[in-house]
């Protein structure tokens, strides 16, 4: 997370590294799913206090039983029980919708996984440091399954200290950075997937807590079976620094800046990390002497 790892070749992008990239998020779109877990086994596999993560087949869409016998990993994405919240009532899973008994279920999803979540907690920490000045937009496709009486989707943008092992709220060391609530409109349980996103702006200088945080996602499952559905995340880091080669901020650029690139580079200051993505590399050496040359406003 804060390896420093020299990268030989390559160059492309720099220029609009420099603007903002993707944060990588692991499986997205929840279509890499693992081994079944094996009897007894508890955790979903990526450790702390997870919950079995179920296939459509476990997930009963207009009653019945819940059949936790096929139970998958799905990497990247770590889940719990809320904290008011029975684990016998935990659901959380993939769901693949064309094969729900033929019901018009839910519509417009991507690929053929959905990420299916009820009375629990799902998040992920994409080990990319929280960088001041820079506005982080999270998007995804949202639906409530039809027949519901669900009407909102609850998300947040978190910032997750070092060590901690659930990138969830309520988690110590976990931080909400923005909370994004949507409501469908007609009510929202008509089964369509929808695009929503939000965003939030970090300070120019950060808090003292949140000075290397990594950014990750939060999200709230609803109280009913299996109703809100979440495919495809997005999330984008847009530096607004209009001159981020000057990094001694005097308004000038000198070999002053270069040093002190160097030593926030040195440092493994988050702010060195110019291209955006989340660790500190010789693009991001490329990456300042690209914005030294183009010069300041
Ligand atoms: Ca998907
Ligand atoms: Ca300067
Ligand atoms: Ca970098």
């Amino acid at each position: 997370m804060r390896r420093i790892t020299m990268v030989a070749s390559g160059t492309a992008c720099l220029a609009s590294a420099v603007l903002g990239d993707p944060v990588p998020i692991v499986n997205p779109g929840f279509e890499t799913i693992n081994r079944p877990l094996a009897g007894g086994e508890q955790s979903n596999g990526a450790g702390g206090a997870g919950v079995e993560l179920g296939t459509y087949s476990t997930f009963p869409f207009g009653g019945g039983v819940v059949d936790w016998s096929n139970p998958v990993i799905v990497p990247g994405w770590q889940t719990r029980t809320v904290p008011f919240g029975s684990p016998s009532q935990i659901l959380a899973g993939v769901l693949r919708p064309t094969d729900v008994g033929g019901d018009p279920f839910i519509t417009g999803i991507e690929g053929d996984h959905v990420f299916a979540i009820q009375a629990a907690l799902a998040g992920q920490d994409t080990g990319v440091l929280l960088r001041p000045n820079t506005e982080y937009t999270l998007g995804f496709l949202g639906g409530i399954s039809r027949f519901d009486s669900e009407y909102f989707f609850s998300m947040s943008l978190i910032a997750i200290e070092d060590g901690v092992t659930l990138p969830l709220e309520g988690q110590a060391g976990v931080t909400r950075l923005e909370l994004g609530r949507f409501f469908p409109p007609g009510g929202g349980a008509d089964g369509l997937m929808r695009r929503y996103e939000f965003s939030w702006t970090s300070p120019e200088t950060l808090p003292a807590p949140l000075v290397g945080t990594t950014v990750g996602i939060h999200l709230f499952g609803s109280d009913g079976l299996p109703r809100v559905l979440y495919d495809d995340f997005t999330l984008t880091a847009v530096s607004l620094d209009a001159c981020p080669a000057d990094v001694d901020g005097d308004g000038e650029l000198t070999v002053f800046d270069f040093l002190a690139f160097q030593n926030l580079f040195d440092a493994g200051d988050a702010r060195a990390d110019l291209d955006g993505d989340g660790s500190l590399t010789l693009f991001d050496f490329l990456a300042f002497q690209d914005a030294f040359d183009a010069g300041c406003p």
